[in-house]
Formats: C-alpha cells, structure tokens, sequence
C-alpha cells in the first residue's frame, strides 16, 4: 500500500515537472529565434552528457566486476597491464578535453547568434519597476511615440529590438519562449533582439528577486501578423477616447478630480501622471497590474477599490472613493480599449 503511494506521489510529481514544460512560458516549447537556437544547444549538452555518463557508469561497473574475479590474486598492479592503464588514463583525459572544447564553442557561436548588435526593424524602450513593466514605443517621429504597459505587441517575424532599464532596482526580463533572460539595471541600458516565428501569446517573468511583489510582475508579448500590428499601434497613437455615455463622463470626472491624476496618465486628458501605468488604453489589455487580473470592469473596480490587499506593498495607494465614484470609474477605465 505505502509502496503504491509512494509509486503515485513519484508519478504525479514527475508529471508536474513535466506539465512545466509546455505552455506559454517554457524554455523548452520555443517560438523566438534566439529561445530555439539556446533549445537546440541545451539539448546537445544533455544528449552528449548522457552517452558520458553511461559510458562512465559502464567503465565503472565493469573494473568493479572485473576486481571482485580478480580478489584472490593477492599480487597488487600488475606489471602486464599497467601500460593498457596509463593509455586508457591518457585517452578519457583526452576525451574529456575534447568534450569541454567543444561546448564551449559551440556556446561561444550561440551565443553569438543572439547578438544585439544585429539589424532591427523596431526599437521599444521596456522600463522596469517595482512591480510592473513600463513599455514604450519609440518610432522615428515624436507622434509615433507611445507609451503602454505590460503587454508588447511585435510583428512576427520581425528582429525587435528592447531597450532595457531598471528604475528602482534590478529586474530581469524573461520571455523563456523567445529568448534568455536580460538584466534591467538602473543607470546602465542593457539591449536584446527578441523575434517571434509564429503568432501568439507568450508570457514573460521578472527572473531577478526584486522585492516582495517580484511573483506578480508578469508580462505578455503578444505576436500578430503586421496588419494586426499596424492596426493596433495605430489605435495606441490616438487619445484616449471619448467618454461614452453619462456614466463614463462622471467615471472621467472622479479619475481627474481624485489622486489618480497624479500618477497616472491618460492622454487627451488632464491626467499626465507618470508614476503608474499609461491608462490611455487601459481596457483593450488582457491583463491588469502585471498579470495579476484579467482586465474586466468588475477587476478593474476590485483593484481600485483596494490594490493593497491584491498586492500588497505595491506602489498604488488606497484612494478613498464612495460606491458611486468606483462604479463610474471603473466603467470609464474598462471603456478606454
Ligand atoms: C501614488 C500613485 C498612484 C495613485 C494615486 C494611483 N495609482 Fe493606480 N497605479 C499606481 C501604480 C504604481 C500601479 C502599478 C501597480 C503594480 O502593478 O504593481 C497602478 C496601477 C493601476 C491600474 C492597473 C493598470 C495596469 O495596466 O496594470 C489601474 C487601473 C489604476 N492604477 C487605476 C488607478 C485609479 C483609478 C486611481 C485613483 C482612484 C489610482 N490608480 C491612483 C500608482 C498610483
Ligand atoms: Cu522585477
């Protein structure tokens, strides 16, 4: 009985490693050029690993045989075969340096082919703090500028180019489907090349421990065809748009009449805070407060009415609001796509 279980619990836990596999944040279900050329080198080293090791264990297995027929012959080394010995000695000395020459070059030409001094067909500036990504599209003129936030729309197929920065402290960028991870330290930029071969959602993780929140500082890029990207920045451009409908309008009033103003920014409006995120386009994203919640005006309402206790020790304060003033807000922010 203990034996099953134990045989089960063995089981199960090999199955939950292994479901860690899969999915939209995997190092090893890879859609980026850069994740899938680190995959094939992973591999290799695994794969060349195991013959090492088996190959050891057989050497090993047979000199233990190979001694215990030999325990009667009280003689110490003999003198026939110390020859054989000292060539076998030299020869896995010599297969050892082979092996370990050859990884390291080929981690050398890896990682050589996720060089970020290659071409780039968009630059996007992706500032981290504590607990959220900060994401800005730069573009060769002023009114292409924009700015959003834990999310990264990219063109498949298209060499992107990050600039990377921490703000407060050190963050660490991971997208495992796309590529390795890069460093966001404040006061030295860091870059890296990332490119989607197939459309998609892939999630992302700050990969360095940044404070008490660092679990829920998740990002997403998501990868569209260039029509849909097109289609997207152009929406990202404009202004936030219009309140619709007396409800939003209050909803707009009480977001300009309270602290929100302070910290946050929707363009086209008064509101030009910088300490939080962009709101502009607040509801067409999936996600709200880094992957914590998905963006609905019931989340919206929930977060605002008290983001402390969703997250605690983040930097977004309770802002006192009466039932009427969290109601009309969140639906103004759920109707800013
Ligand atoms: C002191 C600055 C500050 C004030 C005041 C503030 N916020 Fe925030 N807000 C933040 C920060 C910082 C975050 C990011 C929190 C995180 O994810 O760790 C945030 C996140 C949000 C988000 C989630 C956005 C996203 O894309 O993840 C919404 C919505 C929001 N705030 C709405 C409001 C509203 C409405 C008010 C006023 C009632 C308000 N905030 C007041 C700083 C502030
Ligand atoms: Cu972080």
């Amino acid at each position: 009985m203990i034996r099953k279980l134990q045989g089960l619990a063995l089981t199960s836990a090999a199955l939950l490693m292994l479901s860690g596999c899969t999915g939209w944040q995997s190092a090893l279900d890879v859609h980026g050029a850069a994740a899938i050329s680190l995959k094939q080198l992973i591999l290799l080293i695994v794969v060349i690993c195991s013959i090492v090791w088996t190959l050891v264990m057989i050497a090993l297995i047979f000199a233990l045989w190979r001694k215990r027929d030999r325990r009667e012959q009280a003689s110490g080394i003999d003198p026939t075969t110390e020859p054989r010995l000292m060539m076998t000695v030299v020869a896995a000395v010599m297969a050892t340096v082979v092996v370990i020459g050859a990884f390291t070059i080929l981690s050398f030409f890896t990682t050589r082919t996720l060089n970020v001094a290659g071409k780039d067909d968009l630059t996007i500036k992706v500032r981290g703090l504590q607990w959220w990504w900060d994401v800005e599209y730069v573009g060769s003129m002023p009114d292409q500028r924009f700015e959003t936030a834990n999310e990264i729309h990219i063109p498949v197929g298209k060499n992107v180019r990050l600039q990377l920065e921490g703000v407060d402290v050190i963050h660490s960028f991971w997208v495992p489907s796309l590529a390795g991870k890069q460093d966001l330290i404040p006061g030295r930029p860091n870059e890296l090349i990332i490119r989607a071969e197939r459309a998609g959602v892939y999630r992302g993780q700050c990969a360095e421990f940044c404070g008490l929140q660092h679990a829920h500082m998740a990002l997403f890029v998501i990868a569209e065809e260039p029509e849909a990207f097109e289609k997207w920045t152009r929406l990202q451009r404009q202004n936030a748009a219009n309140s619709s409908g007396p409800e939003a309008d209050a909803g707009q009033q009480a977001f300009l009449g309270k602290q929100c103003a302070a910290c946050h920014t929707i363009r086209g409006t008064a509101a030009t805070g910088t300490t939080g995120p962009d709101l502009t386009h607040v509801g067409g994203r999936k996600y709200i407060a880094a992957g914590l919640l998905e963006t609905t005006r019931g989340s919206l309402a929930a977060w605002i009415a008290d983001p402390q206790t969703l997250k605690p020790g983040n930097n977004m304060p309770m802002v006192p609001l009466n039932a009427e003033e969290l109601r009309s807000i969140s639906a103004y922010l759920a109707g800013l796509k």
